[in-house]
């Protein structure tokens, strides 16, 4: 194969999605094979479960790499996800990855535990490997999509991101500690990762301090203003962009571990693995990555002197620890590897006696269930990290213990003990603290015990994993502050629109008036709004208008109308003015000879696939795709678009969810709403839309006119409501505050 370069980076993919997740790996592992027979594994971390939930619910697309050196995938679907695969060469892998990312980045931002190279080879690796990832999200977020993007390996992502697409919502989470400006400052390329991140709109930490220490950074570096968690960001033009940053600490899938620990074959597991330690009095457990910030080597040797001193003897007490195999590609790792595995050795020979082993150390990855019995077997969790981001093992673990038993000790540099107060909190580079610390885990009385677990579990069940992307994902995109019904500024917005002598109500139809449907002849408006257009539609001085995207036929079908209304259909290009009158749309000679050539093509198109059907429209065609799901959606959508391109250069298109229209006469939803306030002679403008071609008409607002946003997503509407049943208050509202006024 050829190997990944700048230039061979033109995703096979369109911009339909409108969530994109952007992460150093990808959900799946590629496990082999060649072409169709190419075969995939999930490989369930907790990011992915975190985002599955939203990823389905959006249609999203999640763009990373498939674990493999020097191999090219296209885009496919995987579980109801779309899979956007993003090529590594050997090379890059080692020099981004396992360089600047784990060599460079890894250390320095985990407080210098051990030394970080800096090399500009990495340096400039780690830039082109971002650009790659940046263009593959590029290629595939539809028009306003949110981008998520995880973690040190991108931190460049969000800057080229906006670069390229100013329209997106940009986020980005880091998962492990951001360090104090001396330590930052090390890094040769400081000014360039600060000003990579902030292109989100939104930075995310594990910790306050975290973020803290961000914005520190960014004041040392660029003297930019900072007001709490926001950060004014000084554009070209002289605008300022706010961008957050704040903390969102991550968890787990509490209740999906709770399950697991009660299923009777764990619990047996659990029973049979403290049989194979000698049923000691207390197990102790540790579970990390084996890595040189988890603080192994710390526990090891305060367990070891533990024994030494008599404190605690083998038959009384045992120390599994399970260290997964991590990096093992990288020097530091393989050192680190080697005094673990001494340090066992010793421990082992010196203290072990026959059926009582000291340490039962474990260098593999084991299933989640066996992770569960594991914990559940464990009285005392050991989390002595040095510095981690958060930790979720000691998540885990307390989720795990629904029955109120077991002791976690945490480590105070971890992320998870500023929620995890009732653990039995230490500082692990203090030896003797920590040895008490164990000690003193083995004798907690059984009530104790039970007292500090049920405080744990009720504070990791509280703050869960789907709490998590909720949270961050509301104030990466607003919605987060919409409160259900209307608003109080929106109440008094209307009230004096209600004042002007004539007013136009323009309403986008599908998700504004009428819920969203699977099939699309089913949507209707909610009873409530009907009434309330109706009741405005009686008064001369006030004109509704329905502006929607679909062909005015199918529009009059669904919405049936009041009379008296203005109707707008295939995004301005139908517009009827006068009821029962004619459709102003009158297609030249050439248009016409264009629409003919275009239906032949795409409807070709579309017979060659299952499921996908397409929809006339006066002056164009809409493909539909929904059915086939997104990836061969997808294909369809881009084998149309080349036809369309080589045999009707020029067309305007537009890309929707599932959905690729043409038209042969460009026009938007603001062309329609500019002629509609014309012909209403209106004073003043009140726009409801949920869609992005919505924004067309919010961008042509002007003085006391008032646009309404429906839903999630970036938005020119000054206010925002959540759903039809809102906008249906809404319109009761006008229509009340409109019989008022006259
Ligand atoms: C980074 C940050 C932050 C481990 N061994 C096995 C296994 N694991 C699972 C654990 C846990 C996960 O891996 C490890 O997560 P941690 O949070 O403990 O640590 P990192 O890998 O360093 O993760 C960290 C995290 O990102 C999330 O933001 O908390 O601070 O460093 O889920 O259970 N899972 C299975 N077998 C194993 O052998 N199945």
């Amino acid at each position: 194969m050829k190997p990944a370069t700048d230039s061979d980076t033109e995703p096979d993919i369109e911009p339909i999605y409108d969530m994109v997740v952007v992460s150093n790996r990808l959900p799946v592992d590629y496990v082999g094979g060649e072409g169709a027979d190419t075969q995939w594994k999930a490989s369930p971390g907790g990011l992915v479960t975190a985002l599955e939930p939203v990823m389905r619910a959006n249609e999203g697309a999640w763009v990373g790499w498939a674990g493999v050196a020097d191999r090219e995938f296209a885009p496919f679907e995987h579980d109801g996800i779309s899979i956007v695969p993003v090529p590594l060469s050997e090379q890059e892998i080692e020099e981004y990855y396992e360089g600047f990312s784990n060599d460079t980045l890894w250390p320095l931002y985990h407080d210098v535990i051990a030394p970080p190279s800096f090399h500009r080879e990495w340096w400039e690796a780690y830039v082109a490997v971002n650009r790659r990832f940046a263009e593959a999200a590029a290629a595939a977020a539809a028009e306003g999509a949110v981008v998520w993007v995880q973690d040190y390996q991108l931190q460049l992502v969000p800057r080229m991101l906006r670069e390229a697409r100013p329209d997106l919502v940009i986020g980005f989470f880091n998962h492990i500690p951001f360090p104090a400006y001396g330590i930052y400052s090390q890094l040769p390329w400081r000014r360039q990762v600060v000003e990579g991140l902030l292109g989100a709109d939104v930075i995310g930490f594990q910790r306050a301090a975290d973020a803290g220490n961000f914005s520190r950074a960014v004041r040392r570096l660029f003297g930019y203003k900072t007001r709490g968690t926001v950060v004014d960001v000084p554009g070209d033009d002289g605008a300022v962009r706010h961008v957050v940053a704040r903390h969102f600490p991550i968890s787990i899938d509490a209740a999906a571990f709770e399950e697991l620990a009660r299923m009777p074959e764990v619990q047996e597991r659990a029973r049979a693995i403290r049989r194979s330690l000698g049923d000691p009095d207390v197990v102790m457990l540790g579970v990390d990555r084996l890595d040189y910030t988890k603080g192994i080597r710390h526990r090891m040797k305060a367990f070891g002197e533990l024994l030494r001193d008599g404190r605690l003897s083998v038959e009384h007490a045992t120390l599994v620890q399970v260290a997964s195999p991590s990096r093992e590609r990288v020097e530091t790792y393989r050192q680190l590897r080697d005094e673990i595995e001494l340090m066992v050795g010793r421990l082992n020979g010196d203290y072990s006696t026959l059926g009582h082993p000291a340490i039962t150390y474990l260098h593999h990855g084991y299933p989640r269930q066996e992770m569960a019995a594991l914990y559940l077997a464990a009285d005392v969790m050991l989390v002595t990290a040095l510095r981690d981001g958060m930790n979720l093992v000691a998540k885990e673990y307390v989720a795990s213990r629904y029955d109120d038993d077991g002791v976690l000790l945490l480590s105070e540099f971890t992320g998870a003990s500023d929620e995890l107060r009732q653990a039995i909190l230490v500082n692990p580079h203090d030896i003797e603290g920590l040895k008490d610390a164990m000690v003193e885990a083995t004798k907690l009385s059984k009530r104790e015990r039970a007292r500090r677990m049920r405080v744990l579990r009720k504070r990791v069940k509280e703050n869960d994993v789907a709490n998590w992307s909720a949270t961050f994902l509301e104030t990466l995109t607003g919605v987060g502050k919409i409160a259900p019904g209307v608003p109080d500024g929106l109440r008094s917005a209307v009230a004096k629109l209600a004042e002007a002598p004539r007013l136009l109500v323009a309403l986008d139809f599908d998700g504004t008036l009428a819920p969203i449907v699977d099939r699309p002849e089913d949507a209707r408006s909610t009873t409530q709004a009907r009434a309330a257009i109706e009741r405005m539609s009686e008064h001369e001085d006030t004109r509704v208008a329905l502006v929607s995207g679909r062909a005015l036929d199918s529009l009059k079908e669904v919405a049936s109308p009041p009379v008296a209304a203005l109707l707008s259909g295939s995004h301005g290009v139908e517009l009827q003015l006068d009821s029962g009158g004619d459709v102003t749309i009158d297609l030249r000679e050439g248009e016409l000879t264009r629409l003919e050539q275009l239906i032949e093509i795409v409807e070709q198109a579309a017979s060659a696939a299952d499921g996908a059907w397409v929809e006339r429209k006066p002056a164009g065609i809409a493909l539909h795709t929904r059915k086939l799901g997104a990836g061969a959606g997808a294909a369809l959508q881009r084998s149309a678009r080349e036809l369309v391109e080589q045999e009707l250069p020029g067309l305007a298109t537009r890309s929707g969810k599932n959905v690729l229209e043409f038209a042969v006469r460009a026009s938007d939803k603001g062309e329609a709403l500019l002629r509609l306030r014309q012909h209403a002679g209106a004073d003043a403008v009140i726009y409801v839309g949920d869609d992005v071609t919505d924004e067309d008409a919010f961008a042509v607002l002007e003085g006391v006119d008032v646009g309404v946003k429906v839903g999630q997503g970036k938005s020119l509407a000054a206010y925002r409501l959540n759903g039809p049943d809102d906008v249906a208050e809404l319109l009761e509202l006008l229509a009340d505050a409109r019989d008022a006024a006259r």
